[in-house]
């Protein structure tokens, strides 16, 4: 029999975006295309762009939030470094702790993996709190993925107390204006 080749290890992933400083909108899609466009990574889907009002630190803009399913033949840990790799080259300064950025990548789910390590925590901690991430990736969550009820629920409680201001403030057509498959 032949071996796996690359591609049929890829893994599907979920990472959450988010801007409040600069062209947000840009920032956005300066980020889904730094992404796709590198080895390893394809773009799958991209939920609709949010605004949404800050959470945490209170006193800055508000962001536009999104998430994107991409499926990946890199590790998590590979696929963390990438995202910090492309915040540093769309100009992101960490000062102020929960503070303005001008693009946020956050890794949120990757496959069914549960890891707690210095780096990467996986899911995402806090992931099931937040109406910003939770609507977005309710989006885009694959139909027949295990979590699809416990984070559509979740969207529901989180847009019900209304603590967190979130709009639908545009969609995207990836397929359309990027066409299939990136790599
Ligand atoms: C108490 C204490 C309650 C801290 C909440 C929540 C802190 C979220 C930080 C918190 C707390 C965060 C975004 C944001 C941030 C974003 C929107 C964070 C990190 N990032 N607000 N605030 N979108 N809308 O992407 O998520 S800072
Ligand atoms: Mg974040
Ligand atoms: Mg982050």
């Amino acid at each position: 029999m032949d071996a796996l080749s690359p591609l049929d290890r890829r893994s599907v992933a979920y990472i959450a975006l988010g801007s409040n400083m600069g062209d947000r909108e840009e920032l956005l899609r300066q980020a889904v295309e730094r992404l796709n466009e590198r080895p390893g990574i394809e773009v799958l889907r991209l939920s609709g762009l949010y605004e949404t009002d800050p959470v945490g630190y209170t006193d800055q803009p508000a962001f536009l939030n999104m998430v994107i399913a991409v499926q990946t033949s890199l590790s998590p840990l590979e696929l963390l470094r990438l995202q910090l790799e492309v915040e540093q080259i769309l100009g992101r300064v960490r000062d102020i702790r929960w503070g303005p950025r001008t693009i946020d990548l956050d890794l949120l789910l990757y496959e069914d993996i549960s890891m707690d390590d210095e780096e990467l925590t996986l899911p995402h901690p806090r992931m099931m709190e937040r109406a910003f991430v939770l609507v977005p990736l309710n989006d885009v969550l694959a139909q027949d993925d295990v979590r699809g009820e416990q984070v559509s629920e979740a969207a529901k409680a989180a847009l019900r107390d209304g603590k967190e201001g979130i709009t639908l403030w545009k969609t995207i057509n990836w397929l359309k204006e990027f066409g299939h498959s990136g790599n």
